[in-house]
């Protein structure tokens, strides 16, 4: 920010480390990050996308409500735009009107979503922190990335599950030391791991898969795609949906043919007497034999065979995707593939048993001394109410309603105000013109957002929030070695502010304006927090500059590289499970949970089962033939970026992959524009016909902007519109957005 002079300067995002160059307020490129072996091409879009159009200029009222308080016509895109200081007033008397008409407890601020990386302006500490200091919210648990796995896999490891994917999981070191077999249900995808919350410095993924093959690894992908493990893996197509049928197979060929370790069941694991009875068919006369599961999963009993007998043979890692519980019943999956590693004996042994989330994110596989991050505190919330992340429209529609979760029954609350910060639940929800019809319901929206989102669109008051390259920070996630000054590049973009401004300026008009910032700007937040690393770093012998070096270097790699496993729960639950017992109600790995028995759930019983989803190939209709999947998209993260992106020639509508054989009857070449419908909605896409999908499935990326309201088909392609607003179980209450079908047709 130095007249019109040309600068470069590193910054960090989720996407990993990049420079920017630019010339007096503009960015006018980016550049990768020399370290990094295999940079991102996200960045490419940055410069266009921070100065579109589509940034919010000024602070919006939207006018049909300012005069009548109207909640039917959101999304009619006419705002009224007062200064600063009257839309903060307007914002903060309707806040306090509803907290003392209703009570906190009315104030929905889950407001899930990934924001930007950056410490300090993050915005979900900064939305969550002001509402705790104004009384308290309705906050959200889990994510949408995980819900359902955070629900379901601390019955059976004992473990959080975020602390099992980050701390306790091989790393890709050992993997690469020790595994003989990978077999990956839902793939490794180099694509995913380009991101990482918070950052990721040097993409390495693709680079183990390297290893992993000079080595001669044995690498099989399980899943409908063939791209979503690197080229070189072996691919079994597998239906979605019908992992849980294929890994029953699997486990079914090791009881029958005396490959199941039963010393290791029995000194590590209780339930497995329960369970083998339901896998043998002798409570529903069903064996849960190959044969049984070929028509439901698309292998042949000969393929499933000789998998079975390869993974008991040799030092196998069983992968699973969290895509696979991003569905309906995602639990099974899940508990089912810990089960099917437990019979093969080799959990807590390097480079065996089961990992999840591999490749989801590029942190995962990773090992780090643990010098953590650095969060703003964000203070006590006096309400006490939380609902499962995914379940937002449910509780708008059905105010006062139960509804059950991971064995308590729960009523919804009443929600009469949403605040969102750093999300866009008009891209990332399930079942849009549902949320969409959900979101007439609260009395008042309100939003702070960097761009018109769908989300924006759709609220009363939007505050219009700076980027990242308009405000200093600091850069750092525990999954990554690396610590990032980002320098302010540019000036705020219109009259853009900080979050943290936004918040301080409600806090103060709320009465609480000394107890957010407790008299510090962000630059004495800054220092203040930062004191946080560099006392950890002394605490565990790791040097870390000082704030001012580290803003004069711009960037810093840490010593962090360790061969140990921060949490090596599993290593030692296998040397002495009496001396280092699990957290489950066993001490064991539970293959039968007494505890979600005692819940009763149909849609999750005891110990793990088949259970179809109500979508999936094998309900495929006439009506609905295809089964579709909405995985991350390649070339950006979720929506983020959007704006500039729909702009390139031929990238909007999205594109989806149609195999040839379902292309051809119904008249589509690759470049067509098709419409892809089902009983929830209609979009837009561009198609590309391919061998590398399975028949009968369709996959369209998330990501693209859900349109106008009243549009009877989404011009742009969000996946969403066709996705199933469901819970994956009463246990887990995540999303299902993987259980849906559809029909596609030339437009
Ligand atoms: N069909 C289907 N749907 C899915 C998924 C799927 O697999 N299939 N995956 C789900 C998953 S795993 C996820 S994580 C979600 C992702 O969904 P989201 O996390 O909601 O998606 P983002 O586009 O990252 O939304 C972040 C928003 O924050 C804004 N933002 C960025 N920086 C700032 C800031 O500093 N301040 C403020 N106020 N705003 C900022 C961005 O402009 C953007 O609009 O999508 C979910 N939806
Ligand atoms: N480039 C980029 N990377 C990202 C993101 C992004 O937006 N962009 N988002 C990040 C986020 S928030 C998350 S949570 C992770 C998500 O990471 P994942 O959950 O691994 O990602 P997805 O892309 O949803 O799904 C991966 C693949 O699973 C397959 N799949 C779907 N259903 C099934 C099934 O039933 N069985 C099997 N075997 N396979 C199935 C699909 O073919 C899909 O391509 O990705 C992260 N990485
Ligand atoms: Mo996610």
């Amino acid at each position: 920010m130095d007249g019109n002079k040309r600068q470069r300067r590193v910054t960090s995002s989720h996407w990993g480390a990049f420079e920017v160059e630019t010339e007096g307020d503009r960015i006018i490129a980016t550049h990768p990050f020399g370290p990094d072996p295999s940079p991102p091409a996200i960045p490419a879009i940055l410069p266009a996308a921070v100065h579109h159009a589509s940034r919010v200029a000024r602070p919006s009222v939207r006018r049909a409500w300012l005069a009548t308080r109207d909640r039917a016509g959101r999304g009619d895109g006419d705002y009224v735009t007062p200064p600063w200081d009257e839309a903060l007033d307007i914002a903060a008397a309707e806040i306090d009107r509803i907290r003392k008409a209703h009570g906190n407890s009315a104030i929905y601020g889950g407001s899930y979503g990934w924001a930007s990386a950056g410490r300090f302006h993050h915005a979900q500490g900064q939305v969550h922190r002001f509402l705790n200091m104004i009384g308290g919210y309705v906050a959200s648990f889990g994510s949408y990335s995980t819900g359902c796995a955070q629900s379901i896999m601390p019955h059976v490891f004992g473990e959080n599950f975020l602390t099992l994917t980050y701390e306790v999981q091989d790393s890709y070191a050992t993997i690469a030391q020790h595994t003989e077999t990978l077999v990956m249900f839902g793939g490794i995808n180099p694509k995913n791991s380009m991101v990482s919350m918070g950052g990721i410095t040097e993409h390495q993924t693709a680079g183990w898969f390297d290893r992993f093959a000079e080595k001669g690894m044995t690498r099989i992908n399980i899943g409908p795609q063939r791209g979503d493990a690197p080229e070189g893996c072996d691919w079994l197509p597998c239906r979605p949906g019908s992992d849980t049928a294929l890994m029953l197979a699997l486990a079914h060929v090791l009881e029958a043919e005396g490959l199941a370790d039963h010393a290791f069941l029995d000194r590590y694991t209780t339930g497995y007497d329960r369970f083998r009875p339901y896998l043998k068919g002798e409570v529903d006369g069903t064996p849960k034999s190959p044969e049984w599961a070929a028509p439901l999963t698309g292998i042949s009993p000969e393929q499933t065979r000789t998998l079975a007998r390869r993974m008991a043979s040799t030092r196998t890692l069983i992968t699973v995707a969290w895509s696979l519980q991003r569905a309906e019943h995602g639990e099974q999956p899940y508990w089912m593939s810990a089960v099917l590693a437990a019979m093969l004996g080799q959990i807590g042994l390097p480079g065996g048993g089961v990992g999840y989330g591999y490749g989801a994110i590029g942190g995962i596989g990773k090992d780090f001394k643990p010098l953590g991050g650095m969060t703003l505190p964000q203070g006590g919330n006096k309400v006490s109410d939380v609902i499962p992340v995914a379940r937002v429209a449910d509780m708008l529609l059905n105010p006062g309603q139960p509804y059950d979760f991971n064995g308590e029954r729960r009523t919804y609350p009443d929600i009469r105000l949403v605040y969102w910060a750093g999300g866009n639940p008009f891209h990332h929800h399930q079942d849009l013109n549902r949320l969409h019809a959900a979101w007439t319901r609260p009395e008042t929206i309100i939003v702070n957002e960097p761009w018109w989102t769908a989300t924006a669109q759709r609220a009363d008051i939007v505050f219009p929030a700076t980027t990242p390259y308009e405000r200093e920070d600091i850069g750092r996630s525990p999954l990554d070695d690396y610590l990032f000054h980002m320098p302010q590049l540019i000036p705020p973009v219109g009259e853009a502010r900080d979050d943290y401004a936004i918040f301080a300026g409600l806090a103060e008009r709320l009465g609480v304006g000394d107890a957010f910032t407790e008299g510090r700007d962000p630059a004495a937040w800054i220092a203040h927090l930062y004191a946080g690393i560099t006392a950890r770093g002394a605490e565990i012998g790791i040097a870390v500059p000082s704030l001012d070096a580290l803003r004069a270097m711009n960037w810093v790699k840490l010593d962090l590289a360790t061969d140990e496993q921060p949490k090596p729960v599993l290593r030692r639950f296998r040397a002495d499970p009496e001396a280092a017992p699990l957290k489950t109600p066993s001490g064991k790995i539970e293959i039968f949970s007494e505890r979600i028995d005692s819940f009763g759930y149909d849609d999750c019983p005891g110990h793990p089962v088949w259970l179809p989803p109500k979508e999936w190939p094998g309900a495929a209709t006439t009506a609905a033939p295809l089964h579709l999947v909405s995985p991350q998209p390649g070339d950006k993260l979720h929506s983020q970026l959007e704006a500039a992106l729909a702009d390139v020639a031929g990238a909007r509508p999205e594109t989806i992959l149609i195999h040839e054989d379902d292309a051809a009857p119904r008249g589509i070449a690759s470049g067509d524009l098709v419409r892809v419908f089902n009983a929830r909605g209609a979009v837009r896409a561009r198609a590309r016909v391919t061998g590398d999908i399975l028949t009968g499935v369709v996959a369209l990326p998330t990501g693209a902007w859900f349109g106008a309201p009243g549009s009877n088909m989404d011009a742009n392609g969000n996946p969403n519109v066709l996705t199933r607003d469901v819970g994956t179980s009463r246990l887990g209450q995540g999303t299902s957005a993987h259980s849906a079908l559809v029909e596609v047709e030339r437009l």
